[in-house]
């Protein structure tokens, strides 16, 4: 493992919650009061990443006697407008999301604050008057591109010839595309003037998009000897097409992904993912966390970061047991 750090502290602001939280309520989420009751929309089910994501938020809760009521939007902007409508109706203490893209949330997160529920974002960001949430539980998702580059930079070593990359995109609008994006390039453009971008879609963050959408590189650019891929599961599902084009995933096309599943690790084992810039999913304790805080009207930072590693293949069958997801 490559020792690195990105947590808590620095750029979060500490915020003066007490005018968002739920005032008047008795419940105050540090006990004695009655039950306190999360509305928390989840993105969907698209990956490793969110199924453990998921489960974190689920045990988390239970374990901190919060009452969770627990929607999943199935990657729609839409559906998670209207159970957030729906959590707002039921008065619930606090509303959490993790949004499917980054704009368009201004109206309901008025409508919440209108209604003196406060809003904690985990994981993803929104494009928002900050006001309008109290703290965002997730991660650095430029700064897991610019890893996800200095990753490839060791893959290549000293290897010379073409650098043509493709790129498989997350999920179109979503913060952790555009800023994972935005991260790599940033890299490439201050240092590898060499690489280039041949190819770049999305793969909606599944694993049958990764399939799908390689395959279709493979045809229109045979050129590709690099895969970045914005998560695992889609270069877990680019893997199948490389494989059935009849080469080898890992050294004809060098793959780097971001995430660190459990079968993303196992396919670092095998050498058919090079590296992988962590993003770490267990948000749960630390959400449960923030909801009491907010509640009992402590001040949280307006961004709490999530501690991740990065991890090269020859690094994996050592981690590989010791992997909480
Ligand atoms: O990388 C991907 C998931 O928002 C960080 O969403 C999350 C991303 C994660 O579908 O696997």
């Amino acid at each position: 493992m490559i020792s690195r750090r990105s947590f808590l502290t620095g750029v979060a602001a500490t915020v003066a919650v007490g005018s968002l939280a739920a005032c008047g309520k008795k419940n105050n989420g540090t006990g004695g009061g009655k039950t306190v009751t999360l509305g928390f929309s989840q993105v969907g089910s698209e990956s490793g990443w969110r199924s453990a994501n998921t489960t974190s938020i689920k045990d988390a809760a239970g374990a901190a006697g919060i009452n969770l009521k627990f929607s999943d939007a199935q990657q729609k902007q839409e559906n998670q407008i209207q159970a957030i409508r729906d959590y707002i109706t039921q008065k619930v203490d606090v509303i959490s999301f993790s949004p499917v893209v980054s704009s368009g949330w201004d109206t309901v997160l008025k409508e919440a604050k209108a209604a003196k529920i406060p809003v904690i974002l985990t994981d993803r960001q929104v494009d928002a008057d900050a006001s309008l949430w109290v703290s965002l539980v997730g991660s650095d998702f430029e700064a897991e591109g610019e890893r996800a580059a200095h990753l490839l930079e060791k893959v290549l070593g000293q290897s010379s010839g073409p650098v043509n990359i493709a790129v498989l995109e997350g999920t179109t609008g979503s913060a952790p595309a555009t800023q994972r994006a935005a991260g790599f390039k940033k890299v490439m453009d201050a240092s590898h003037p060499e690489w280039k971008i041949v190819a770049s879609q999305t793969g909606n963050f599944t694993r049958d998009g990764g399939k799908q959408v390689m395959a279709a590189f493979l045809q229109s650019h045979p050129e590709a000897n690099v895969l970045f891929a914005h998560n695992d599961d889609m270069a877990l599902g680019a893997i199948q097409s490389i494989q059935a084009a009849g080469r080898k995933p890992g050294t004809d096309i060098k793959i780097v992904s971001i995430d660190g599943v459990h079968d993303g690790f196992v396919a670092m084992t095998q050498g058919q993912i090079n590296a992988i810039a962590e993003c770490n999913p267990l948000l749960g304790p630390q959400l449960m966390d923030t909801v009491k805080k907010v509640l009992a009207k402590q001040s949280v930072e307006k961004w709490i970061k999530t501690q991740e590693s990065d991890f090269l293949a020859a690094d994996a069958a050592s981690a590989l047991p010791n992997r909480k997801y």
